[in-house]
Parts: structure tokens; sequence; C-alpha cells
């Protein structure tokens, strides 16, 4: 068997464009019961996703027995968010059926990319920690390596976005309203849920044995979605739980005339995976989002031991060579008192036994530092219902308190404190950060600094105690999606300069850095960003209104809305800029097209303000003829998968201004500088790690340091230093207060200069301002010579090698994992 994953070149398509019209036809009259005259898009889509499918199905059949026949070992990637957008365009790609399928449905007279906007992403995840768990196992399939993608099957993902008058509305998003053409439901592989209840000790035999006597029982259903590895390789599940009441229907009670309480049952259970919650990097604290972890953690496990038991019966001496299960972040934690439960009072194994697996088996990956997201429960919830939960957890930092924490620091209350799993205090609390770190093999963080980070400032203790169980694995993105399938041009152009196999062995992109002065090449290039931006610019006016220059600088901000992210560090420059178009209609600069992207919790009222403060600046300045055009801001709505594989291709300038030390890594970063955006950015996050690629002449660095920050903070931040000393800044700052932008509203935007004065300014966004400032004069500088402009895109293109997912991957499997790829057979 080789290990090797095939080279792209010696892929075919699997079908001809005549084969699949039939197929697609076919589909069309037999799935759709249509024809090609009435067929709606949607029908058309539906079609073709069930055209496609045959050869997905056929990949997942074969690599299943594959698996099954090896008896392989898998990673089990536990995740309570899967960002993974749309999947006809992505499994086109990867099954090299793209240019055959746009051939087929042009001779049927249908266009592709319109079929192809038909379909709903599939949003269910928040932001970075999702989409990262969709590019990992778009990698994982990729490299043929046995993988499980265990998730929530929510109702209704991540909410849409709209403007009323310039404020966020949340609207539900209703993903499989119509059904959805790549899922399976398994009803053979139903789990069973339990919660609350209460815990009795039973003797038997001279032993004491817990029996939990639960007070609900919830029913688990699989959903598969076929997840298919670039060139057609593996073709890996990931599996969501979607919750039901366990007697879908109690006819006894409602033959009792209990009718409502019938319902009442049903709804609780499908409550459980109704809604994704919309919080990105803050703990919610509340009994549904824990249950929602307990049950996706439980279904899985059950499921994860059957697939083993199945295979090995009793015998538990296999069950840590081949299985590994990754937490992504906290969400899961609770899994690990979930397999001693399933050991010890389910497999009847002794305590020892079962913690020595179960240490064998998890590791833990942290995605944020922000104390706000370190998630932990009330003790007396996690009792109400988990209470057998409870009972393991106190063992497990029993035993991690007396043997581990007393033998390392012998008669030290204060590091047990620190250490326990338990938080005292007026309420308890249990910490699901320690619970993950006690419990894993590995703990990593997301790029160099982080992970430092999480050693000197999260986890000293702990990295005191086990130096080798913190490590990091930089985060990546995949190729696949964000280059080839999003930007055609790019990656034909690149298909015709670099080795064909980019997409697999993104480091061969280096070899464009020889073309990097090459008149010809960069003249190349810069046309397809112009190309790209001339698209993004119908994209916009069509979502907007307004209308943008392609030849203008296209200057992007996309994310979550978060006070770290400092967006409104952002928009505080663009005032300046402003200010000094209306203060001098003559002032020098490169026309600039700020493009923001940006949902923000529906609860997290300062970043609903600094989004209604983005679109009633963008009101004014998009209208105010006295700019001339140099300047205009869009914020376009619903920011999602789908709108940043239409806006990254067409970015100019990348902007990653995090406080330094709060973005745990960023993978926006390398996706627009892979698309050939040029950075401007703090040292934070895998941003240090992309200007050590590209070289920090082609990015623009500015502002405080992780350490200058922590200096700054302990000498005592004063954000009236600053403000108060720099005109411009504070000019700007004092605007928000003033009804220039909300006409008849004065203060309607005065949160933000209350956060940031009175507030004291918690990101330092007054400290970065200048530098920022400074920095995008130089961007402005270096975009009016287009050559050097050119040559740094270019080499951001060309540098990002390391970001390819399937380094990350790889660096799981030889540092945590442990995993050997297996090809499918019949491939
Ligand atoms: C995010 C981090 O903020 C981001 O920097 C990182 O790139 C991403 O995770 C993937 O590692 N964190 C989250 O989205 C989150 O919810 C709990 O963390």
């Amino acid at each position: 068997m080789t290990t090797q994953t095939r080279s792209a070149s010696s892929r075919k398509a699997p079908a001809t464009s005549k084969a699949l019209q039939q197929k697609i036809l076919h589909h069309l009259h037999t799935t759709q019961g249509t024809y090609p005259e009435k067929a709606s898009a949607l029908a058309w889509w539906e079609a073709t996703a069930a055209a496609i499918n045959e050869f997905v199905m056929a990949g997942l059949t074969d690599t299943q027995k594959t698996h099954s026949r090896y008896d392989t070992r898998a990673v089990n990637y536990l995740s309570m968010e899967f960002l993974m957008g749309r999947l006809l365009s992505n499994n086109l790609h990867n099954l090299h059926l793209f240019e055959t399928t746009d051939k087929a449905l042009a001779a049927l007279g249908q266009n592709l990319t319109d079929i192809l906007e038909q379909e709903p992403d599939m949003a269910l995840g928040n932001g970075g920690l999702g989409r990262l768990a969709a590019c990992f196992l778009d990698s994982l399939a990729t490299l043929n390596y046995p993988a499980v993608g265990y998730g929530i099957h929510y109702e209704h993902g991540l909410f849409e976005q709209h403007f009323r008058n310039g404020r966020q509305i949340e609207r539900p998003d209703d993903w499989r309203e119509y059904g959805n053409p790549w899922e399976v439901c398994r009803p053979e592989s139903v789990q069973q849920i339990k919660l609350y209840g209460y815990v009795e000790t039973v003797y038997e035999d001279g032993r004491a044995r817990k029996v939990w006597h639960p007070g609900r029982n919830i029913k688990a259903v699989p959903w598969d979605i076929p997840v298919v590895g670039y060139n057609g390789a593996n073709v890996n599940i990931l599996r969501l739980w979607e919750s039901r009441a366990t007697d879908f229907f109690d006819w006894d009670v409602f033959n009792a005339g209990g009718y409502v309480d019938a319902q009442i049952e049903q709804a609780e259970a499908e409550a459980i995976s109704k809604v994704l919650y919309p919080n990105d990097e803050t703990e919610a604290g509340k009994e549904l989002r824990l249950i929602q972890q307990y049950f996706f953690s439980a279904a899985s496990l059950a499921d994860i031991v059957r697939r083993y038991q199945r295979a090995h019966g009793d015998d538990w001496t296999q069950f840590p060579k081949l299985v590994a299960i990754q937490l992504n972040d906290t969400h899961p934690a609770v899994a690990i008192p979930e397999l001693m439960r399933i050991l010890i009072d389910d497999k009847d194994m002794d305590w020892n036994h079962a913690w020595q697996l179960c240490h064998q088996v998890f590791s833990y990956t942290n995605h944020t530092l922000l104390p706000e997201a370190l998630e932990k429960w009330d003790l007396h919830l996690f009792e109400k219902v988990l209470p057998r939960h409870l009972e393991l957890i106190y063992e497990i930092n029993h035993h991690f308190l007396t043997e581990e924490v007393e033998q390392k620091w012998p008669g030290d209350d204060g590091v047990k404190s620190r250490l326990s799993i338990i938080e005292e205090g007026a309420r308890r609390m249990v910490r699901m950060g320690h619970l993950s770190v006690i419990g894993s093999h590995r703990v990593n963080g997301v790029a160099e600094v982080h992970s430092e980070l999480v050693k000197s400032d999260l986890f000293p203790d702990f990295h005191a105690l086990w130096p080798h169980k913190l490590t990091n694995v930089t985060n990546g993105i995949t190729p696949r999606r964000w280059l080839k399938a999003c930007n055609p041009r790019l990656a034909e152009l690149i298909d015709r300069h670099a080795s064909k196999d980019w997409p697999v062995r993104l480091d061969k992109l280096q070899k464009l850095t020889d073309l990097a002065d090459d008149a010809r090449f960069q003249n190349a290039f810069m046309k397809i960003k112009h190309e790209n931006k001339e698209e993004l610019a119908d994209v916009i006016k069509a979502l907007t209104g307004i209308e943008v220059d392609p030849g203008a600088i296209f200057d992007i901000q996309i994310k979550r809305l978060h006070e770290y992210k400092r967006q409104h560090l952002n928009l505080l420059h663009i005032l300046a800029l402003y200010r000094r178009l209306l203060e001098n209609p003559d002032h020098d600069m490169v026309p600039r097209v700020f493009i923001f992207g940006a949902k923000a919790a529906p609860g997290y009222r300062l970043a609903k303000d600094i989004i209604f403060a983005i679109n009633k600046v963008a009101d004014r300045i998009n209208n105010d003829e006295r700019v001339g055009g140099k300047l205009k801001v869009v914020m376009l709505p619903n920011y999602r998968v789908s709108l940043a594989e239409k806006m990254i291709p067409a970015a100019d300038v990348s902007e990653q201004i995090s406080t330094a030390g709060k973005e745990a890594s960023g993978t926006g970063n390398m996706k627009l500088a892979l698309n050939g955006a040029l950075t401007i950015g703090t040292l934070d996050g895998a941003n240090i790690e992309i200007a050590e690629e590209a070289g920090e002449d082609n990015v623009f660095i500015f502002g405080l340091t992780v350490d200058e920050v922590k200096a700054l903070n302990s000498r005592g931040y004063n954000p009236y230093d600053y403000y108060l000393n720099d005109a411009e800044l504070k000019a700007v700052v004092d605007w928000l207060d003033t009804d220039y932008f909300t006409p008849g509203q004065p203060g309607a935007l005065s949160s933000i200069k209350h956060s940031l004065l009175d507030g004291g300014d918690p990101f330092l966004v007054l400290a970065d301002f200048r530098s920022y400032a400074e920095a995008q004069l130089k961007v402005d500088a270096r975009y009016r010579d287009r050559k050097a402009w050119a040559r740094s895109a270019i080499i951001n293109t060309a540098t990002m090698g390391k970001f390819n997912s399937d380094r990350s991957i790889q660096d799981y499997v030889d540092r945590i994992w442990k995993l050997k790829p297996y090809p499918r057979d019949n491939a």
C-alpha cells in the first residue's frame, strides 16, 4: 500500500461530460420528478448534487470498507462547530469534476456558477474554530487518514444577518429547510443519552457499584455528511447528532388528556440540537449549552465504543492503539468523565485501568486565551444535569491532587487550589480547561506565540508539572477551497508556472518567488487581481447598492466582530482619512475602499454598536461628494464562508489588527495572504509566522508587541495619555459624540468613545492608533509603486506553503495522533 497522496495530474475525472449530462438528467427526472423546461434552479442544483453523490457515495463505501478491513487507527475529532460552507463546488473540485460538470450543464442550457449559488451554506459554526475543523476534515481525507468528525446536527446554524437602519438584526438560518442532498441518516446507529436523575450506590459481591438513574432519556440520531478528499482520495465521515424525544410521541400521556405535556417533552428533547449558540469565544454558561455538549460527546463516545467493540469485544488492550480523540477546545471536555463512566460503570473496569486508557486516548486543542471563553460550569448546575459525572470529576481531581500534585509540590495548598478542577469561591465551579489538560496526553495551542502563552500565562503550573504535555500546532487552511476553488484565475496561472500538484504541495508555490520581478508575470498576476476586484465590485453593488472603483485599493477586514479584533481601530483610521480629505480636498492618497464583513453575537452590545457605527460612517462618506471618490466604506451583510470566497480573491490589503496576545492564530490572515493580499497587522497569532515566511518587507507590521502590551498594562495604561496628545486621534474620537454620522441623534455612537476612554480601552486601540496610521501610509506608498506592490503580492502567494492545513494535520499526526494513511482499496 502506498502512503503517498497521488499527484494531481495522475487523476482524471471519473466521468465524461456526456455521461454526467445523462446522470444529471436522470436525477432531474427520477429524484426531482421534473424536466428541463420546468425545473427551477434549485431542482437543477439538487439533480447535479445527486449525480455527483454517486461518485461520493462509492468513495465513501470503499473508504469505510478499507478502514474496517485493516482495522485502522482513527482520530475522532469532537467539535461543537463545523463551518463547512457549500459542498457542491468543493466536491466537484476534489473529484476533478468541475470542468466536466460545467460542460455537462452548459449542454443542458444551465450555468454552473448560478447553480452553485443555490446551495445554502452549512453554517454550523461561528468563526475560526469551526472553519478550522472544516479545513482539517478536508486535509484528513486528502491525506488518507482515517478520521471521523463528530458534532451537532443543528437545525439552525449561525443566524442570518440583515441591517435595518444600519443596525444588525438576526434572522434564523434554515440551511436544511428543503432537505439537504449530502446527508444520510443512519437510524441503525441511534444512541440513547441520559440526563439528570440521581446516582445510587449498590453493593454486589462486597463491592460498591454506582448506578445512575437518569431523569430523562434522549435519542441521538446520526446524520452522515461525506467528506471528499482531494483527488477523490478517501471519503471520510462527518457524523452530526440530532436530538429527538425517545418515545417520539407519548400516546399514553396524550390519551390521558395531557396533550400539551406530550408535546412539551418532545419539544424539550428537540431543543437540544435546535440552534447553534451564536457566541464566538464567550462561554454561554447555560443549562442547554451544557446539555448540548454532553449530548454530542456522549453520543460520539457511545459510537466510538460500539465501533471498537464490534471488532474487539471486551478486549480493551487495543483501544488506545486504535482510538484517538481530539477535543476541539473545551466544549467536548465532558467526554473525559463520560469515557470513565462507560468503562467503570458499564464495562466494569477498575479505576486505574480506565484512567490509563482514557488518558492515552484524549488530546485537547486550546483556541483562545480570552478569559470570557474559558469554560467553567456552576457546580450545582453540573450536578443537576450530570450527577454521575460530577462524582467522577471529584475522583479524577482527588487522584490528580493527591498523587501528582502532592508529589511534585508536597504540602503546597496554593498550587493545589490553582490546579484543582474545582474552583472554590462563593459559587463553586468546574473548570473545563483544567479537566481537559489533566485528561489529555497532549495539549496544543494554534500558533507559536499562542502556544508559548498557553505555557507561560494560561497553564504555567501544568507546564511545570508536565513539561512535555504542552505543544504547538500552527493552524492551516485548505488550499483546495481557499485558492483552487475560490480563485480559479489565479489557480490557473499558478498551474502554468508552478508544479501542478500545488493543491496538495503548497510549498511548491515557492517557485513563484523567481517570477516576483518578472514584468509579464506581475502583469498577469495583477490583471487577475483586478478582474477579481471587478467581480467583487458587482457583488457589492448587488448587495448594498454602493458603487466602488476596482482601481482603488481593496482593503478588507473579515472576521467576527470583537473588541479584541479591533474593527474600531480600522474605523478610527477611516475617520482620520475622511477628516484629512475634508480639511484638504487635494489630500494625496490612493483611492481606497474599506470593506468589512462581520457578525456580532446578538447579545454583545458594543460589537453591535461598532457595526452600526461602520454602517453610519459608510453612509456619510459614500454620499459625500467632497471626498472625490477617494474613500468608500462598505459593510457587506451576512458575512459567511460563501461570501468570504468572493471577497478573499479580491483583496489588496488584509487587516489583521488584533491587540498582540489576543488572537490565538487567525486563519483569515492565511487565506488573504495566499490570495496575494498584503497584511497590515500586529505581531499577534499567526501574523508572526506569516511575516517570517513572506519576509517583513512584504507585510506591514505595526503596534505594540506581546511584551510591550504586558509592560504597558502592568505600568498602568491610561488611554487619555494618547487621546490628549494626538490631536487627530482626539478629533476623530470626539467626532463619535456628535450627530455628524447620525443626523438628529447625537450620542448614537458614543458607546464606542466611552469604551475607549472611561471604559479604559481594554484592547489598547488608542495606544496603537498612531502606529497603525503610519503603517497605512506605507501601504499607500507601496501601492503607488505598482511593481513593488505586485512583487510583494506575488511573494505573499508564493510563501504561504506552510499554512496548508495538510501540514497542520501532518503535525497533529506526528506529534499527537500517530496515524497511518490508508488509501482506499479500489481507488
Ligand atoms: C479561534 C481563535 O480566536 C483564532 O485566532 C483561531 O485562528 C481559531 O480559533 C482557530 O484556531 N477561537 C475560536 O473561534 C473560539 O471560539 C474558543 O475559541
